[in-house]
C-alpha cells in the first residue's frame, strides 16, 4: 500500500508526553503498539524528539509570575507556557521504551535552541528557523509525509501543516495521534487539516 517516496513522520512518541510523564498527553502510550505496527508497512521512517535543554524558554518555571498552559509573549509572538519536559539527556526524553522502529532512518530533534520553542519537525515557533528536514525529504526524492505521533494537536499538527505547505502531499493517522487538547485546540487542528486539504485518515 505504501510507496517508496512515502515517508512516515513519528513524532514526539517520548515519555514525557505518556501517562506518567511531566507533559503527559492522555492515552499518549496507548499509540506504541499501532505506531509500531504501521511502521513495518513503510520503508521509510523518521522520528522526531522534542529535547530541551534544562532552561528552556518555553517553560513555564522560567517565567515567575506565570503558571504551565498559560501564555507568554516572546520575541517571535505568544508562546504557550508548559511543565518542564524532554529536557535532553533525561529519561523523560526518551523513546517510550516500547516503540521499536530499528529501520527508522533519522531522528530529528527540535526545540534545542533555549530561545524558541518547535512544534514542528520543519521550522521553529518563530516559522523561520528551518530543521533541516524539508531539505532532507526533498533531497531523498519524498513525497507523501505520513504523520502519527503526539500531540495531535500541537507538535503533530504543525508539522503536517508544514509539510503540506512545503509541497509534500500530506496526511495524518488520527487514530495513531493522541491530543492535550486545551481550550478545544484538538478541534482547532481537525479544522485546520481540512481546509488545508491535508488527509485526516
Ligand atoms: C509538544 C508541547 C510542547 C508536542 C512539545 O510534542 O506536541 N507540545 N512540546
Ligand atoms: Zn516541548
Amino acid at each position: 500500500m505504501w510507496k517508496d517516496t512515502d515517508v512516515l513522520l513519528v513524532i514526539d512518541v517520548q515519555n514525557d508526553f505518556c501517562p506518567g510523564g511531566k507533559l503527559a498527553v492522555p492515552g499518549g502510550d496507548e499509540v506504541v503498539p499501532l505506531i509500531n505496527r504501521l511502521a513495518r508497512s513503510f520503508r521509510h521512517v523518521v522520528l522526531t524528539q522534542d529535547w530541551h535543554p534544562a532552561e528552556h524558554s518555553s517553560f513555564a518555571t522560567r517565567h515567575p509570575a506565570k503558571n504551565p498552559f498559560e501564555l507568554a509573549m516572546m520575541h517571535y509572538g505568544p508562546q504557550t507556557l508548559w511543565p518542564d519536559h524532554c529536557i535532553q539527556d533525561t529519561h523523560g526524553a526518551e523513546f517510550h521504551k516500547d516503540l521499536h522502529i530499528p529501520h527508522a532512518e533519522l531522528i530529528i530533534r527540535k526545540g534545542f535552541r533555549e530561545e524558541i520553542d518547535s512544534y514542528s519537525a520543519f521550522f521553529e515557533n518563530d516559522r523561520k528557523t528551518p530543521t533541516g528536514l524539508g531539505g532532507y525529504l526533498k533531497e531523498r526524492g519524498f513525497e507523501k509525509v505520513v504523520c502519527v505521533g503526539l500531540a495531535f494537536d500541537y507538535c503533530v499538527r504543525f508539522s503536517a501543516e508544514d509539510a503540506q505547505a512545503l509541497g509534500f502531499d500530506t496526511e495524518v493517522i488520527e487514530a495513531a495521534c493522541r491530543s492535550i487538547d486545551l481550550d478545544g485546540s484538538a478541534d482547532a487542528a481537525r479544522r485546520s487539516f481540512a481546509e488545508r486539504g491535508i488527509v485526516l485518515a
